[in-house]
C-alpha cells in the first residue's frame, strides 16, 4: 500500500544469463551443483529451515542499512520511549538469515540501532546487506567498507530487486524473494568466501512457498529495541496501481502462510520481548479476504490465551469495509490501525495512477466504518497526480479535516523504474533528474508549485491545532469502539507500567511544560483521562509529537536547496535536543 515507487518482473534466468546485464555469466565450472535446499510444506512442522550439509563453517554478517525519518516512523518519540530505538525489524533479512545452515556463524546488525564496525566487517567471511532505494546510499557505503576489508559482499531485498543494475559494485546479488536463488546463495557462500572476479546475480525464478517459509531469526534482535514488532502472513497483490511495484516484485497472486506459522510466529516474538504492536508487514492483508477470513480467529485465540499482549497494524486495501464480517473478527483481534493507500481525495486524480478501486467504496462511509469497528485510519496521499484540479491543496485540506483521519503520510508523487507510471511517463520524456528536488517526475503544473501546495497540506495537517482536534475525535468516536482488553501479566508487569510512567512523564515535561502548543495538549490529555484511556493519551501525545516535530522539518525544506527528501541524519536531529528522562 505504500505505493510511491516501483519494480521489475522476475526475470527467467540465473547466474547473471540476463542478456542486459553487462557483468558476464559465473563460468560454469564455478557453480556450485544445484541442490533443493528447503523442504517441501509440512502443516505439522512449517518452520523448514535448510536442509543443506554445509562442508564448510562460515561466519556471516548481515546488516540492515539506516533509513531516514519520515511521518510513519515516529523517530521522534523514541527518546521517550524507554528502550526504544528503531522503528521495526527488518523481517527480510532476519528471514534470510534463519535460512542459513544453523553450523554457520551469524551475527545481525541493523544500523537503525547500532553502526556496522569495521570489526564487525574484519569478523565476517561474508557481508549480507538489504535495503530499499532510500536506502541506496548506505548500501553503497558497507559494500565499499566490506570490499576494503576485502570481504565478499551479498545485496539482497526490494531495491536489488527492483533494480539491479544500480548496483553494479557487489560481489552477489540476490533477485526477488525466498527460493532457488536463495538455495544458490547458500550453496556458492559454502564453497567460496574470496570475492567473484566478476558479479554474480541469482535470480528467484521459483520461489519458495511461504508455508515452508522459515521462522525469522528473532532471537538475533531485541524487540524491546523497536517500536512495533512485524510478521509477515501473505505476499503479492492481485491490484495492479500504476506507481506499485508489488504485483512485479512479488506477484500477481497473492501467497499465504498458514494461521498455524503465524501463530508459532507470535509466540518466538513474545520470547524475544513484547514491544506492544505487531505490525504485519503485507502490503495488502485483503489481498486475499478469505485467507484474512482464515487467520483471524487464530489471532484472536491467540490473543485471548496470552490475555491481549499485543494490538496489531496492518495494511489494506479499502474494500475491507464491505467486508463486516472480517473486521468484526478484526476488532476481537484487536487490531487497533490500518493504512490505507488513498492517495488522493480527487476522483481524476486516482484514474491517472489507476486506482478506481478507491472510488468503489464511497472513502468517508469507509473510514466511518472502520471506526466503528475500533480501527484508526492512517493514510498516504500523493501530490502531483496527474488529473489533480488546481485547486488540489484545498481539497485535500478538507479531506484532512473531515475524514478526521489522524496521521497522514503525505508525499510527492515519485516514479521507480520498471513500474507502469515509470513506463508511462518515460514514454512521454516526463522523467527528470532528481537532484535538487523532491521528484524525479515533471508534474503536468509547475514543480514549485506542486511543492507549495505540498507544504501547505502538510502545515494544515500537522498543526497542532488540527492534528489534536482529530485525534480527539479518535478518543472518542474510534478507541472507545475497541473492546476492553483485560489487564493480564504482561500489561500490568513492573516493565510495562515503569514504561508507561516515564512516557507520560517525558510528555507531561516535554510537551505539557515546553512547548508552544501546551494547552491544546492538555485538553486532549483532559478528554483521555476523563475516558481512563492511557494508553490512548500515550498513543496521541507522542505520535503528535513526532508528527509536529517532522512537519517543522518538511516546511524548512528549502526549495531552491538540495532537499531531495526531508530528514536529517539522526544524529544531527537528535543531538540537539535536551536529554529525556528514561531508564
Ligand atoms: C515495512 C516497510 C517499511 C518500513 C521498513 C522497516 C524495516 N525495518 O524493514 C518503513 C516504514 C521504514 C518503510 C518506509 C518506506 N518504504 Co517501505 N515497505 C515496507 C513493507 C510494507 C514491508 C517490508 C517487509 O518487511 N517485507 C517482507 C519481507 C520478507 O520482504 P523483503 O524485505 O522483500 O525480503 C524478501 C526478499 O527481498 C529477500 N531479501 C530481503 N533482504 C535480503 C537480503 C539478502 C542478503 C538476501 C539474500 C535476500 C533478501 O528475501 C526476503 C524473503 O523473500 C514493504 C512492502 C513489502 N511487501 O515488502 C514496503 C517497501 C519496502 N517500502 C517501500 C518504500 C518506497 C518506502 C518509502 C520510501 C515510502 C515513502 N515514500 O516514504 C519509505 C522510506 C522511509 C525512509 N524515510 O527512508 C517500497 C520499496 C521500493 C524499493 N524497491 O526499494 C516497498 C517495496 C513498498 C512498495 N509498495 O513499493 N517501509
Ligand atoms: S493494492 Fe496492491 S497494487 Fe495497489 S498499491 Fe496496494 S499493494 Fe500495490
Amino acid at each position: 500500500m505504500i505505493a510511491f515507487w516501483g519494480g521489475p518482473a522476475m526475470k527467467q534466468s540465473h547466474y547473471n544469463l540476463d542478456p542486459e546485464s553487462t557483468s558476464p555469466p559465473l563460468p560454469s565450472s564455478r557453480l556450485p551443483a544445484r541442490k533443493k535446499i528447503h523442504h517441501d510444506p509440512d502443516p505439522e512442522s512449517p518452520q523448514a529451515r535448510t536442509c543443506y550439509q554445509p562442508q564448510n563453517n562460515r561466519r556471516i554478517l548481515c546488516v540492515s542499512p539506516e533509513y531516514d525519518c519520515s511521518f510513519g516512523t515516529l523517530h521522534y518519540a523514541y527518546p521517550f520511549i524507554p528502550g526504544v530505538k528503531a522503528f521495526m525489524p527488518p523481517q527480510g533479512l532476519l528471514l534470510i538469515a534463519a535460512c542459513l545452515p544453523e553450523s554457520w556463524e551469524v551475527r545481525f546488525v541493523d544500523e537503525n540501532l547500532q553502526r556496522c564496525s569495521d570489526s564487525d566487517l574484519r569478523w565476517a567471511d561474508a557481508v549480507l546487506v538489504s535495503g530499499m532505494h532510500v536506502q541506496r546510499p548506505r548500501m553503497l557505503q558497507l559494500n565499499e567498507m566490506a570490499h576494503q576489508e576485502g570481504k565478499l559482499t551479498v545485496l539482497g531485498g526490494a531495491a536489488v530487486s527492483a533494480a539491479p543494475e544500480e548496483y553494479g559494485d557487489f560481489d552477489l546479488l540476490h533477485i526477488g524473494e525466498l527460493g532457488d536463488a536463495t538455495d544458490d546463495l547458500i550453496g556458492y557462500l559454502d564453497q567460496h568466501c574470496e570475492r567473484p572476479k566478476s558479479q554474480v546475480q541469482l535470480v528467484t525464478c521459483q520461489r519458495l512457498p511461504l508455508q515452508c517459509f522459515p521462522l525469522p531469526a528473532y532471537h538475533l534482535v531485541d524487540l524491546h529495541h523497536y517500536l512495533l514488532a512485524n510478521i509477515q502472513f501473505s505476499s503479492g497483490c492481485s491490484y495492479q496501481c500504476e506507481s506499485c511495484e508489488i504485483p512485479a516484485l512479488y506477484g500477481h497472486v497473492p501467497r499465504h502462510k498458514s494461521p498455524q506459522q503465524i501463530v508459532q510466529e507470535l509466540d518466538a516474538m513474545h520470547l524475544s520481548g513484547n514491544s506492544g504492536t505487531v505490525y504485519f508487514v503485507d502490503d495488502n492483508f485483503m489481498a486475499d479476504p478469505r485467507a484474512a477470513a482464515k487467520l483471524l480467529p487464530h489471532l484472536v485465540d491467540w490473543q485471548m490465551r496470552n490475555s491481549y499482549p499485543v494490538e496489531f497494524a496492518c495494511e489494506a486495501t479499502l474494500n475491507l469495509a464491505l467486508h463486516p464480517e472480517i473486521l468484526a473478527l478484526m476488532r476481537e483481534a484487536y487490531f487497533c490501525s490500518v493504512f490505507f493507500g488513498i492517495e488522493s481525495p480527487a476522483p481524476d486524480a486516482l484514474h491517472s495512477i489507476s486506482k478506481h478501486r478507491n472510488l468503489k467504496v464511497p472513502i468517508r462511509e469507509a473510514i466511518q466504518t472502520f471506526n466503528d469497528y475500533g480501527i484508526e485510519v492512517l493514510s498516504s496521499i500523493v501530490m502531483g497526480l496527474d488529473g489533480e484540479p488546481e485547486h488540489i491543496d484545498e481539497e485535500i485540506i478538507a479531506f484532512i479535516r473531515t475524514s478526521q483521519i489522524p496521521v497522514f503520510s503525505i508525499n510527492l508523487l515519485n516514479a521507480l523504474p520498471r513500474t507502469p507510471l515509470w513506463e508511462r511517463l518515460e514514454q512521454g520524456k516526463r522523467l527528470v533528474d532528481s537532484s535538487g528536488r523532491m521528484s524525479n517526475v515533471d508534474y503536468l503544473v509547475p514543480y514549485q508549485k506542486v511543492l507549495s501546495q505540498w507544504k501547505r497540506c502538510i502545515a494544515f495537517a500537522y498543526d497542532p491545532e488540527s492534528l489534536y482536534r482529530r485525534f480527539s475525535h479518535q478518543l472518542e468516536h474510534t478507541y472507545l469502539n475497541r473492546i476492553e482488553v483485560p489487564n493480564g501479566p504482561e500489561r500490568l508487569s513492573w516493565r510495562s507500567v515503569r514504561d508507561s510512567f516515564l512516557m507520560a512523564g517525558n510528555l507531561f515535561v516535554r510537551v505539557g511544560v515546553l512547548s508552544s502548543y501546551r494547552s491544546t495538549f492538555w485538553r486532549m490529555a483532559r478528554l483521555a483521562l476523563k475516558h481512563g484511556d492511557i494508553e490512548g493519551f500515550l498513543h496521541v501525545g507522542l505520535t503528535c509529537h513526532h508528527l509536529i516535530e517532522f512537519a517543522k522539518e518538511c516546511e524548512q525544506c528549502d526549495e531552491a536547496a538540495d532537499c531531495p527528501l526531508p530528514g536529517r541524519s539522526r544524529e544531527a536531529r537528535f543531538s540537539a535536543e535536551s536529554k529525556p528522562i528514561s531508564s
